[in-house]
């Protein structure tokens, strides 16, 4: 019981979703992850937040260094539908929540060069796979494995997007995201320009944040207009105890449903023990 306590607590250098920009941003199994540091939140394949508080990277995706502190771009291959993690000049593959044996990797195993990469998204139009970084992309065909011929590219090709992406990914809406700071610009199906009406904020439109929120716990727990929705079931198993594997098949049509998450269970235990340790004792 002590060890979930304290993996549930949440840790003081834990980013601010509202007021962070994001290392990565991915679409695994039609299901959105927003990166930053150690940490990342989850998006439900109805764009509803998992958990205001976010998971860490290293107990849901077993295999990364304990000491890795971010990740460069994240994306699910095509094909196979593995999940691929950049850090520096290194890969690492996943075969659902464990590394591959053999890695990591370097980068060049894609044809990139050894310079990192800023961001990934596999393009729905044609299933090819986007590498970014700085002014340049790389158009990838992760079904031949090999980097298509005439790349790189400069990125002004794609008309509104700007250079040094955070990262980028495809939404079940048919359309591609790219993420960089604090907004975000949508690209719709074969579209190399973005719409007219972005960049919008990434913490209004996708973490639930409003200008005046804050990350605190008493704020949390007073709050009683959050978005998150659905049934929430714990999953320890799955995922270290911050995440829970929602649906919103039952989802309530007013969103004022606030979740039990785990945390809420285990914070007063959490107090007990603490009151309990600082105690004298009975003698
Ligand atoms: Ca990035």
């Amino acid at each position: 019981m002590y060890v979930q306590i304290l993996d549930v607590w949440p840790a003081r250098d834990a980013p601010d979703r509202c007021t962070t920009h994001f290392d990565a941003v991915a679409q695994i199994r039609g299901e959105a992850f927003f990166f930053k540091g150690k940490y990342f939140w989850r998006l439900t394949r109805e764009k509803h937040l998992v958990s205001l508080r976010p998971a860490q990277i290293h107990r849901f995706w077993r295999g990364l260094p304990a000491n890795l502190d971010s990740v460069d771009a994240v994306y699910e291959r095509p094909g196979d539908h593995k999940i691929v993690f950049f850090k520096g000049v290194k890969y690492w593959v996943f075969k659902d929540n464990n590394v591959e044996e053999g890695y990591p990797r370097p980068i060049s195993d894609f044809g990139l060069p050894m310079e990192g990469v800023d961001a990934v998204f596999v393009w729905l139009h044609n299933d090819k796979t986007y590498f970014f970084k700085d002014n340049r992309y790389w158009r990838y065909d992760d079904h031949l494995r090999r980097m298509d011929l005439g790349y790189p590219k400069d990125s002004a090709l794609w008309k509104g997007i700007p250079m040094h992406l955070d990262d980028a990914m495809r939404w079940s809406d048919s359309a591609s995201y790219f993420f960089k700071g604090k907004e975000y610009w949508r690209v719709m199906g074969s579209d190399m320009e973005v719409e007219a009406t972005y960049p919008r904020s990434i913490a209004k439109d996708w973490l639930v944040c409003t200008e005046m929120q804050s990350d605190s716990p008493a704020t949390e727990a007073n709050r009683s207009d959050t978005r998150l929705r659905g049934p929430h079931h714990a999953d320890h198993a799955e995922n270290g105890f911050e995440v829970c594997s929602c649906t919103s098949d039952h989802a309530s049509p007013g969103g004022t449903q606030l979740s039990l998450s785990p945390f809420w269970v285990l914070a007063p235990l959490w107090t007990l023990w603490m009151a309990l340790s600082a105690a004298p004792g009975p003698l």
